[in-house]
C-alpha cells in the first residue's frame, strides 16, 4: 500500500506539472497513461499481487488516480481542439462577432404594457381588420351622416371602392365583437387607425391606439372611473394623480376624458403640461343607449363603458417623446434607446 501510494504521489507531480504544447503531446499523455499498455492499465495489473485484505483501499487509491487522469486528459483535449482550429492565420474557434439584435419599437413596448394591465383585470384582447365598412366604424357607433369625421377631408376611403376606408378608431373592432357576443363582454383593441391629417411632429396620418369595452348588468359610471385609476397607477406609478373632465363622444353618454399629473414636473407646471400641472391621456364615457341597441343589447339590461387612448401619447409622456415623425422614420438612434424598455 505505502509503495503504491508514493508511487501515484510521484505520477501524479508529473502529471500535473505536464503541459502539452500542441495536439501531439496531448496524444503522447493519452497513450502514457491512458493507453491499452499505459499507466493505468499497468496499474490495474499490478492490483493481483496486492494482499487480500489491502485490496479494497489499493483499488480506491488507483480509482482516484484513474479519475485524475481522465480529467486532465480531457482539459488537455479540448485545448489541442482548440489548437488545432488555427488554420492559416485565422484561429476559427475565437468567438464570432455578434450580430445586431433589434429592440422593440417603443409603441410595442408600451402597447405590451398596457395589455398586461388590463389583462390582469380580466379584458380580454380582440383584433380586427384596418379596412372597413362605414357601418363598423361610424353607424354602428352612432356618428350622424353628416358628422365631419365622415368628410374626405379626414377619412381615407378606398379609391376602388368607397363603401371601404381606413378605420378611424378600433371602436370598429368592439363593434365586430358586440356582433358575434353578447354580454358580459369585456374586450380591449389594440391597433393602428388612420386620419387624413397633414403630418407634423404633434399629427400624423396614421397611429395607434388601444379602445377598452365593458359591457354588462349594473356596469356604473364608478367602475369606469375606479379601472382607469387602476390603469394609471399601473402605468404610470402609485403618485400620479387624475382627474376627470366632463367631454363629447357621438358613442358614449355621458363622456369624460382623463388627466393625470404632469409626470415631467409632478404638477407644479411646465411646458408638457402648458403650465396647468395636468395632461390629457384618454377619452372615456358610458356606452350610448344607441350603440347597444345597434347589436341587440338591451339598454335597459345591460350598461357599459368604453374608452380610447392613442398609444404614442402614452410613450410620449412616459420616455418624452416630442415628435410623432420619430415613432415611423426607423432611424435606429431613436431606436436603440428602448433596449432598457425591455
Ligand atoms: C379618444 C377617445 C374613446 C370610445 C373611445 C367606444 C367604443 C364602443 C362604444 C363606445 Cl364599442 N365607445 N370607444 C369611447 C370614448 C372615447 O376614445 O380620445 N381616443 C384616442
Amino acid at each position: 500500500m505505502e509503495q503504491l501510494a508514493a508511487k501515484l504521489e510521484n505520477y501524479k507531480k508529473e502529471i500535473l506539472g505536464f503541459t502539452p504544447q500542441n495536439a501531439e503531446d496531448v496524444e503522447a499523455f493519452r497513450i502514457k497513461y491512458l493507453g491499452t499498455k499505459g499507466l493505468v492499465k499497468n496499474l490495474m495489473g499490478e492490483m493481483k499481487q496486492v494482499p487480500a485484505e489491502q485490496k479494497r483501499a489499493a483499488g480506491q487509491l488507483l480509482n482516484e488516480f484513474k479519475l485524475l487522469v481522465e480529467e486532465r486528459f480531457q482539459s488537455f483535449a479540448l485545448l489541442s481542439n482548440t489548437a488545432s482550429a488555427t488554420i492559416g492565420n485565422t484561429d476559427w474557434s475565437l468567438p464570432g462577432n455578434s450580430l445586431p439584435i433589434g429592440t422593440l419599437h417603443p409603441l410595442s413596448v408600451v402597447r405590451h404594457q398596457i395589455i398586461t394591465i388590463f389583462q390582469r383585470l380580466g379584458f380580454a384582447v380582440a383584433e380586427g381588420p384596418e379596412i372597413e365598412d362605414d357601418w363598423h366604424n361610424f353607424g354602428a357607433m352612432n356618428l350622424p351622416e353628416d358628422h365631419p369625421a365622415r368628410d374626405m377631408q379626414d377619412t381615407f376611403y378606398i379609391h376602388q371602392n368607397p363603401a371601404w376606408l381606413l378605420r378611424t378608431h378600433t371602436s370598429s373592432v368592439q363593434a365586430r365583437v358586440m356582433e358575434q357576443q353578447k354580454p358580459p363582454i369585456r374586450v380591449i383593441c389594440p391597433g393602428r387607425v388612420y386620419r387624413n391629417e397633414t403630418i407634423s411632429a404633434r399629427a400624423h396620418c396614421f397611429f395607434h391606439q388601444v379602445e377598452g369595452l365593458y359591457v354588462d348588468e349594473n356596469v356604473s359610471f364608478a367602475d369606469l372611473k375606479q379601472t382607469l385609476y387602476y390603469f394609471v397607477q399601473e402605468m404610470f406609478g402609485k403618485d400620479t394623480k387624475v382627474r376627470f373632465r366632463p367631454s363629447y363622444f357621438p358613442f358614449t353618454e355621458p363622456s369624460a376624458e382623463m388627466d393625470i399629473s404632469c409626470l415631467i414636473c409632478g404638477g407644479k407646471g411646465c411646458t408638457v403640461c402648458k403650465h396647468t400641472g395636468w395632461v390629457e391621456i384618454l377619452g372615456s364615457g358610458m356606452v350610448h343607449p344607441k350603440v347597444l341597441e345597434n347589436f341587440q343589447i338591451d339598454p335597459n339590461k345591460y350598461t357599459g363603458f368604453a374608452f380610447g387612448m392613442g398609444i404614442e401619447r402614452i410613450c410620449q409622456l412616459k420616455y418624452r417623446v416630442n415628435d410623432l415623425r420619430l415613432y415611423s422614420q426607423n432611424d435606429v438612434r431613436f431606436l436603440q434607446q428602448f433596449t432598457a424598455a425591455l
